[in-house]
């Protein structure tokens, strides 16, 4: 029986210009804070080491490339990695990675209490555009700057437990939970960058959007059984709001932890990760109730095709 302290590492707003050593500073800060309060893994969001530079468009990729990062640890990052290693703790945070190869991802890396990278994701589900659009009030260039991951949803025992990573929007797609899920996850770690308005309808506030949030990782977390962290990178960046709303869910979809702040914020919440089992083994038990003779369409399909 596994029991582990988690804490959600929320970072109040990052500024264009603020340099990747500014937000480490913060990181170990928070690290520091949930070493003392006995949490052994923190989660930070999205693209935590820069602002969320896809609000920008930059034609000339030169400055797009400014924004990633081409190794991981690097010297910037180097220090978080040595200060969780020594404090025993494992983390989980997302930067832009830039592969030797020329690639551009979103990524999320997960370590052990080592400091050792385990675990490497990059985001499938790209919301935005890839071109400029005029209409907007400020851009949202994802499609434009990132290639949909090409690793696929996968999960990695770490430290006793069975631990799967996505990033932000990939949190609004249920397929991402159960393709974890089936591979028996038990903690999904999700950062996000989550716009506090929304560039094209600015009748949708925050509240709003705050409830889509919730009602994903809640959905997600009790349709498989599995604890889920969605942590926020939130405030004001450079006049553009991001949302906060950061919380930590358990397998039965309640909200143990959530951060009150548009700020750096740590949460905290003692998971017990046996709670998983009953899912698990009852109402979600994949292999008793499951019908894939019928799911066909969800493969095979991707978008909606009326024909009544
Ligand atoms: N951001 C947003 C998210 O999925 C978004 C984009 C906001 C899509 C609101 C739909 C509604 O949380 C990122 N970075 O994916």
């Amino acid at each position: 029986m596994t029991t582990m302290t988690i804490a959600g590492a929320q970072l109040g707003p990052t500024q264009k210009a603020d340099s990747r050593e500014q937000v480490v500073a913060r990181m170990i800060a928070l690290l520091e804070q949930a070493a003392s309060k006995g949490a052994t893994l923190v989660v930070y969001p999205e693209l935590a080491l820069t602002t969320f530079f896809p609000r920008w468009y930059m034609p000339d990729w030169n400055e797009v490339d400014t924004w990633f990062e081409r190794e991981m640890p690097n010297g910037a990052t180097m220090p978080l990695f040595e200060r969780a290693r020594d404090l025993g703790v494992a983390i989980t945070f997302g930067y832009a990675e830039l592969t030797p190869d020329g690639h551009h991802f979103n990524t999320s890396i997960l370590t052990n209490r080592k400091g050792e990278i385990v675990g490497k994701y990059r985001k499938i589900h790209l919301p935005g555009h890839d071109e400029y659009d005029p209409n907007r009030g400020f851009q949202h260039l994802e499609k434009r700057y990132f290639e949909p991951g090409d690793l696929g949803f996968n999960v990695w025992r770490n430290e006793g437990v069975i631990m799967g990573m996505a990033i932000c929007n990939d949190r609004r797609w249920p397929e991402t939970y159960r393709c974890l899920g089936l591979q028996g996850v038990e903690l999904v770690t999700i950062g996000y960058n989550t716009p506090a308005v929304n560039a094209e309808m600015s009748a949708e506030g925050k509240e709003k959007r705050l409830f889509h949030s919730e009602l994903s990782l809640q959905a997600g977390a009790y349709q498989n059984a599995t604890f889920v962290a969605g942590i926020a990178k939130a405030g004001m960046e450079d006049g553009h709001p991001l949302m906060g709303g950061s919380i930590i869910v358990d397998p039965d979809g309640f909200i143990l932890a959530r951060a009150e702040t548009e700020d750096d914020e740590l949460i905290t919440a003692d998971c017990d990760f046996s709670k998983c089992a009953f899912g698990k083994s009852t109402i979600f038990d994949f292999a008793r109730h499951r019908r894939i003779e019928h799911y066909g369409r969800i493969t095979s399909q991707t978008g909606v095709k009326v024909e009544v």
